[in-house]
This record gives C-alpha cells, structure tokens and sequence, in this order.
C-alpha cells in the first residue's frame, strides 16, 4: 500500500490512518475531497464522494495507467477495482460484481457508467467486430435506460427510478459476449404525479422539447411540457439536463441498439397516448359520465391502433373513479413500455451460441447500480420499497465483508478477532418477515373483501407493530380529542435514518389493479409492438379472477433473488457518500457526510480490516517489490520458497512480531511495518538507479 499520492493528499487507504476514530476518518476523507481526490480505500472497498464537477481522471491515459495493474500500484479510482474485478474473472473464472451502493445523488450511476466505460475499454484489443457490437450496445443501454427510467427528483437532477443490473458475459479470452440487464420496480407513479419542484421521467421533456414539428405533428403533440397535465409541474422548473440535445443522442442510441423505425415510432406513439390521456377531463352528471373533448380519444386510438370507440368505453366502463381508472390505465402503459425495451435491449446482447465445451467457462461480471435511500418531505408506498431495497443491500454488504474477511482469514489458517456490526437485519425483518412484517400486513388488508382503507390498514400495523424498536406509530393524540394531522403516517427507523412514510395510496400501489378491459384493448391493437407487450390481454375471465401477487411481494421476491444472485459471485463495493445538498463542488457538510459514513459502516468495515491485517499480499509480490532491501533476497533469493525469503526481509526488519505467514500470503498486522518497508524501498531507488547508470556506462 504505497503512499503514491504524496501526503498532503491525505491517506489513500483508511487502513493506514494513525488511529481508527470519526474524526481521522472525517479529516482524511474532508482532505482528499477538498483536494479533489474523490477515491479512497478501505482496503478493496472504494469510497467516492461525489464532486459535482467534472475530473480529468476518466481519459484514455488513465485507463492504461490502471489496465492489469494491482490495486496499491495506482491511486485510488474505480478503475482498480474495476480491473481487479475483471481480473479475478479472467484468471480465476470467477464470476464477480460490483456492487454501487449510496443514497440518492451520491454517484452511483454515474460510477456504474465509468466502470462500463472502463471494461470496455481494456478488453477486445483484437477489435472483434461482434464483441465491439456488444460493447457498443451495452454503453449505449445507459443513454435510453436513463431516459426512460430517470428523472429529476429533490435528491438529484438525474435520479434513477428504477433499480438496475447488469451482467456482463465474458468467453474464457475475458472478452464481453453479451449482457443482460435486470430492471426493479419502475417508480410508475411519476408519470401521473410529481412532487413540488420535480419531473416526470426525462423521455417525455425529450420528446415534447427535441422531438421535430413533423414527428410532434403526427404524434398531435405541442412542442410545449407546459400544455400537458403531466409534464406541467416539471416544465417550470429548472434542470441541468438539455431535453433537446439528449432526445438526438436517445434516437440514435436506439438506433444503433437494433430498435427499428416502427418500434422507434411505436414508443413515441405511447408516450404521446399517454400526455393525450392525461389531459382528458371527464364530467359527470351524477348519473353517467362523459370525456370532454373526443377529438384527443380519436388521437389516442390512431396512436395505438385501437377502435376509438372501444378506447372510450374503457375509460368510462368503471363509472366510480374515471380519472384512477384512467391514471392507472397510463402507469401500466409506461411501465410496459419501460420493460419492453429492456427486454428488447436483452434481446440483442443475449449470449448466442454459447458453448461451455467448445468455448469455456462462460464467465459475468454484474454491476449494480439501483436508486438509492431518500426521504422526500412526502414519502410513499415507492420510498418504502427502495428504503426497503437499501437495507436488503446493507445487509449484503455487512454479510460478505465479514464473510470475505472470515473466509480469507480461514482459508490461509490465520486466527483472528470478531468485530460487532450494528445489523439491520431487525429492520429487514420489520418489513419482509412472513406474517409479522409490513408487506405481509399491507397484502392481507388488499385481501381483505370489503372496505378496508388505508387508514384501517395503519391501524393494523399500529397494534402489530407497537412494540417493534424500529417502528413508530405517528398516530399521536396531543390531547383527548383531537388526532394531529399526521394521523396517516408510520415511521421507520431504518439503518440510514428515519423516514415517516404517508400511507396515503398504500393498499392501492400494492394492489395495482389494471381492469381487463384496458389489458384487452391494448391487447387488440393493431400495432404488433404494442401488442407484444400486453399477452395477458388475451386471458379469459377465468383465468383473470386467479388473484396475482401485489406490487410489493413481487419487489421483495425480486430483490431476494438479487441478493442471492449477488451472494454467489465474489463480490466488490463502491460506497458513495454526497458531501452536501447544494450540489456544490466546494462544500463538504460534515454532519451530512460523518452521518453517510456511520450509517455506511464504514468505521466498522476499517477496524474489520485493522482487527486482522491491515495488509495481505501474495509472497511473490511482496518478494518483487521489496527484495532490494534485505541482502539475503537481493538481487535474487536462494531459499527454497519464496515464503522464506520473504520471512528473511521481515526478520531483516524487525517486525516479525507485527506478521503472520497464511499459506500463499504474507499478512501484516498494523501499517507502520509497511511504511518502514516502503521508506526503506523509496530511500533505496535513487541509490539503485546511481548503480544501474553505472553499470550501464561501464557496459
Ligand atoms: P445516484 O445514482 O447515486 O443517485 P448520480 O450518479 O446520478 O447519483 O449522481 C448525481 C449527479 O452528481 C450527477 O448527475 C453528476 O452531476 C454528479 N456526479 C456524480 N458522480 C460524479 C463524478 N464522478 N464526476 C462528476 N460528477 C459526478 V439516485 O439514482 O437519485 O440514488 O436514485
Ligand atoms: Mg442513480
């Protein structure tokens, strides 16, 4: 772990601070930030903070600084670990990930997107054509994912709204033969609905604003966000995301994935249905209700290729509540929509004629990139699934670093210390334990025949949960008649904070009933890609009473399986902190980044490192970089393993106390013995390259 950055840059490693405490850790990363040294470790495990500018240390020399090199050689980026991933892959056939975690605006993405860059970068030299087109198509699958799946949020001007992976396949040459992509519940109510200050998803402001008069035209759209009920909020405000030049660079990413003409004009075909429908008013005369304006419906049904009649009977045939019916009817046509085109990205990176026998281990490396935790001043039936989502992945992580570290220590039969964690496990359970759990209440009340509200619903959980030291009821009476306004909330104390969630919507989010007859109309289009994705259309009655699982059981089994999946691979973390709320690349807000990195773990995942070894390294290595100085190994050794030798350079030093010898590495206890090393190496080069120069004259 050489110092290669100087020290005015701070530690580049958290393992190598004098003392494990909040403060040095604060100062370290407070200095590297404010020096622009955004990278920092804790042994393999890279802390980013998000510097809100752009840095000159994503180029193409870079790269080649990091490309097959060993973590410690170069300065902290995500690079090494992008490399040590790819590496592990390669050499060992191992099938790794890497793991993106942080709340929302701390870097994830774009971190996910440096790494994709990065492994595209080094593989494929020969310049295969079929593995540059899958390179190609994998980069490109950000661009469209990003809008059609972000948005401005109050946390960040380019939020994901869905959760993301990735798997990457490599053959056994370590070249990328495909992908898949693995997408997490979309935030589908956005489409409908935005809080103060935010966005819809960015493909519509794309659309209405970069979309040409001829394309807007044919689409009967405005070129205004303003003229629509569902961009309007999002029109006023401001954004650093320029709509027009990204709707160019979305159109041709699509383009180059494969997507044709009609499935281009086919996505634009929904996404203006979906303004249309959103601007159709209903009225009632108590009796019967009637749309205002049937010239949009006609638009609508020239746009999916419906009958116009059918489209209007089913927006009226539930008389109660049109405007749900009708809001729910648009979510499910985005959220199609949305899967549709991961699926339609998945088609053309699927591994094709994939022989283990004829082409070896096929191999993956999976990036995980999915929304982060966020408390907004309203909090809802989503925020709980990703809160949810970002326990699940704390619990992950605390798993595999204890696991990695006890795993490691065992297999080169080395004895070491158990640190405590604090484990969220109790607030995974709160949520997802059967019959106990949050989600197990919320699905009994969706089946529960009658009228059971949301209100009915907090109650259950109110007397089900009251002892729960992580749940609180909001239902707090101030005195004896009166229940304060926050009567429909609950609060969780999760790993990373408290969030008090409204449950307002709760029972109807997990239900997420779409009438038949909307899935039947889309079903009966005439445009084959719309068709394509409504199959359930097709189902008899029968077959539809058959109650499907709710919206917040299928997330929790989805990121079960994730998390198994992740389980199984060896696995590498990126843990990003956002040094303030401004947005600003100067302000580094202490109590906001020192609260980041408690909840994180970070302090306990330094001391995991210390308690045990600080430092481990295979022998050989440590052999090549500090033979020069001990006489018995220098230039060469003559002991009959390199172990030995390597014994002959700590005892040479003295700090044979401060060391354990595993069967392939050398682990040391505390840095100092490193730095003794590493000075004594440093002091040495001069001498040696006087030498060389020497024998190179005298040659
Ligand atoms: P997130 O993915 O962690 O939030 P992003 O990766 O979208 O956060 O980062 C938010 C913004 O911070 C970006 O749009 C950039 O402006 C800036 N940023 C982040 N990382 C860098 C970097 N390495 N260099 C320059 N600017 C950066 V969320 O998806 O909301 O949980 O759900
Ligand atoms: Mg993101």
């Amino acid at each position: 772990m050489a110092e290669l950055e100087g020290l005015e840059f701070g530690k580049s490693d958290f393992v190598l601070l004098d003392e494990v405490t909040m403060e040095q850790f604060m100062e370290n990363l407070k200095l590297r930030f404010e020096k622009g040294r955004i990278y920092t470790y804790i042994g393999e495990v890279v802390v980013s903070v998000n510097p809100y500018r752009r840095m000159e240390i994503y180029g193409k020399d870079t790269i080649d600084a990091y490309r097959g090199r060993e973590l410690y050689e170069n300065p902290p980026h995500l690079y090494a670990v992008s490399d040590a991933a790819y590496k592990a892959m390669k050499r060992r056939a191992k099938d790794t990930c890497i793991v993106i975690s942080g709340e929302s605006g701390a870097g994830k993405t774009e971190a996910s997107k440096y790494i994709m860059q990065y492994i595209a970068a080094i593989t494929n030299p020969s310049q295969r054509a079929e593995v540059e087109s899958v390179k190609n198509v994998l980069l490109k699958s950000n661009c469209v994912l990003e809008a059609f799946g972000n948005a401005k949020t109050n946390r960040n001007d380019n939020s994901s709204r869905f959760g993301k992976y990735m798997d990457i396949n490599f053959n056994f040459n370590g070249e990328p033969t495909g992908g898949h992509i693995n997408n997490y519940l979309l935030e589908k109510s956005r489409v409908v609905q935005q809080q103060n200050g935010e966005r819809n998803f960015h493909s519509f402001y794309q659309l209405l604003r970069g979309g040409s008069d001829e394309l807007l035209q044919s689409l009967h759209l405005q070129n205004d966000p303003a003229a629509f009920i569902y961009t309007k909020e999002g029109a006023a405000t401001a954004t650093s995301n320029n709509d027009r030049a990204s709707h160019k660079a979305v159109m041709s990413a699509l383009e180059v994935i494969g997507f044709s003409a009609e499935e281009i004009n086919s996505i634009y075909q929904i996404l203006a249905s979906i303004l249309l429908l959103g601007n159709l008013q209903f009225e009632s005369d108590g009796e019967s209700v009637q749309i205002l304006g049937l010239e949009a419906v006609g638009h609508v049904s020239e746009l999916t290729a419906t009958e116009a009649d059918s489209v209007r009977k089913s927006l009226l045939f539930r008389t109660v509540d049109t405007c749900c019916g009708r809001d729910a009817f648009v979510k499910a046509l985005y959220e199609r929509l949305f899967g549709w085109i991961v699926s339609r990205i998945n088609s053309v990176i699927e591994v094709k004629d994939y022989d283990p026998v004829l082409h070896g281990k096929n191999t993956v490396i999976g990036v995980l990139d999915i929304y982060g935790f966020e408390i907004f001043d309203n909090n809802s039936f989503e925020q709980f699934c990703i809160n949810y989502c970002n326990e699940k992945l704390q619990q992950l992580f605390i798993e595999l670093i204890l696991r990695q570290e006890q795993g490691e220590y065992q297999r080169e039969g080395i004895t070491w210390q158990h640190i405590d964690y604090f484990n969220n496990q109790i607030i995974v359970d709160l949520v997802e334990q059967p019959h106990k759990g949050i989600i197990s209440i919320l699905d009994e009340a969706c089946l529960t025949v009658g009228k059971v509200t949301d209100t009915v619903c907090l109650e259950s959980m109110d007397t089900k949960l009251a002892q729960h030291p992580h749940y609180t009821s909001r239902k707090v009476r101030t005195d004896h008649t009166k229940v304060l306004d926050f009567k429909k909330h609950f609060r969780i104390r999760h790993y990373a904070g408290d969030v008090t969630y409204s449950v307002e919507g709760f029972l109807e989010k997990n239900k997420d009933l779409l009438f038949q007859d909307f899935k039947r109309l889309m079903y009966n289009s005439a445009n084959p890609v719309l068709k394509e994705m409504w199959p359930d259309g097709q189902l008899s009655i029968t077959e539809v009473t058959k109650r499907p699982l709710t919206a917040a059981t299928l997330f929790k089994n989805s990121i079960v399986a994730l998390v198994d999946k992740l389980g199984c691979k060896e696995p590498y973390y990126v843990r990003c902190i956002k040094p303030n709320e401004m947005k600003s690349p100067v302000l580094f807000d202490d109590a906001r980044c020192q609260h980041q990195v408690a909840y994180l773990g970070l302090m306990e995942n330094v001391m995991v490192r210390r308690a045990g070894f600080a430092y481990r390294q295979h022998y050989a290595r440590v052999l090549q970089r500090y033979k020069m100085t001990c006489e018995y190994t220098w230039p060469n050794h003559l002991m009959d393993s390199d172990r030995e030798a390597v014994e002959a350079i700590v005892t040479q030093h003295g700090f044979q106390d401060d060391v354990a010898y595993g069967l392939t590495k050398l682990f040391v206890r505390t840095p100092r013995s490193l730095f003794t090393l590493e000075q004594e190496r440093a002091a040495l080069i001069p001498i040696l390259v006087l030498f060389l120069q020497k024998i190179w004259r005298g040659a």
